[in-house]
């Protein structure tokens, strides 16, 4: 059998647990991501189109996988019964509808240990790798400002923190001392200038949580993984239909989402660029992201809050930096790599992006 052929297989067995199997006889795989491994698949009549998303899950990082999948449920329920109240049209689209197995689990245990979970695939729409211009990062950022203005009301202290102290960016420079000082694979002495970067600017990693204890920022359901991809856009007029990939949904700091967005979007360079030289932040990306997130949350947020965005653009792009350095240093256990420079060369693109905005600090303060 092809790999093609196997994999269709394969799914079907897991589509067999759901009773999807005989819907199913195309499979395509898709690598966005760097956690789990997804799947889409369909029957040849609706081609083009899929109708179902396939996933295997990162047990190794989500080890709570109850509870992660009791959060995207309780949050997409809440998203549809919100939406349905304030008569949003085309509300179908806009939440994620996961599937139950036929035994009405959230999820399938294989044999082999493996997690699947399934949901509909959203036709019509697709996400982008990148912003293809400030109108679509605008679109984008206004998906995310109406997700997080959609949960303003849900109860934080409902959802489990399915990974502790995820942007708890002290928390993680720890984590890092310690990982530079066993230093086990031996990789630090080839990343000095990388490991003095995450030294020298270890303000950034304390600078939001000092804010929320002066109550500048609150507390509250956030996405925190808001890259672009995790937004699908209408195929037809290209506004935002659905934020996906909701497993990292959970208590923490309000700004963290704008911050995400704006590390990942407002960047002249790919997350996987192996040339560092050259990324700066994209200061009419960031106008657009501020402009978009606004529009679409409305009045949630304080004055205080849209102030510290600037600084959570900062803080976001230190922190994931200083992860992928961790990673390179562990000997790459956590984010998927394809070469063994990948995780440093990441690390280098986080942190000149970072001295970027701490250059453009002004500017970004201004377009507010
Ligand atoms: C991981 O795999 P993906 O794209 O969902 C990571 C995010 C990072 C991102 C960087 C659970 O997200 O925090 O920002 O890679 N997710 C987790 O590309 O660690
Ligand atoms: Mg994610």
């Amino acid at each position: 059998m092809r790999y093609g052929e196997r994999m269709i297989e394969r799914i079907r067995e897991v589509a067999n647990a759901y009773g999807l199997r005989s819907s199913i006889d195309r499979v395509e795989h898709c690598f966005r991501g760097r956690m789990h491994q997804t799947w889409f698949a369909g029957s040849s009549e609706s081609e083009p189109e899929f109708d179902l998303v396939f996933q295997k899950m990162n047990t190794a990082v989500f080890q709570n996988l109850d509870a992660l999948m009791a959060n995207v449920s309780q949050v997409s329920r809440h998203l549809k019964e919100k939406m349905a109240l304030a008569g949003v049209r085309d509300a179908e689209r806009r939440f994620l509808h996961l599937r139950h197995t036929l035994e009405d689990d959230a999820y399938f245990l294989e044999e082999d240990g493996s997690c699947w979970r399934v949901c509909d695939y959203v036709k019509e729409a697709d996400c982008v790798s990148s912003a293809e211009s400030p109108a679509q990062a605008y679109q984008v950022a206004k998906g995310y400002g109406h997700f997080m203005s959609l949960l303003v009301d849900f109860p934080a202290k409902a959802l489990t923190e399915t990974i502790p102290g995820f942007h708890d960016t002290a928390k993680r420079l720890k984590m890092f001392e310690r990982v530079v000082k066993g230093d086990l694979v031996e990789r630090a002495r080839g990343a000095a200038d990388e490991i003095a970067f995450v030294y020298d600017n270890d303000r950034l990693a304390t600078v939001l949580a000092t804010a929320f204890k002066d109550d500048l920022v609150s507390l509250r359901v956030v996405h925190n993984d808001t890259k672009i991809n995790n937004v699908l856009l209408d195929r037809g007029s290209g506004e935002s239909v659905c934020v996906i990939d909701l497993d990292t949904v959970m208590p923490g700091l309000s700004v963290n989402d704008f911050g995400d967005m704006a590390r990942s979007i407002a960047c002249t360079k790919a997350e996987n660029d192996h040339d560092w030289r050259g990324t700066e932040v994209d200061l009419d990306l960031y106008k657009a992201l501020v402009d978009g997130y606004l529009a679409g949350a409305g009045s949630i947020f304080k004055k205080s809050e849209v102030d510290l965005f600037a600084t959570s653009a900062m803080v976001l792009t230190y922190e994931l930096g200083m992860r992928f350095l961790t990673d390179y240093l562990s000997g790459d256990l956590y984010f998927h790599v394809d070469g063994e420079q990948d995780n440093l060369d990441r690390a280098r693109v986080q942190f000149e992006l970072c001295r970027s905005m701490v250059r453009r600090r002004s500017d970004m303060e201004d377009a507010v």
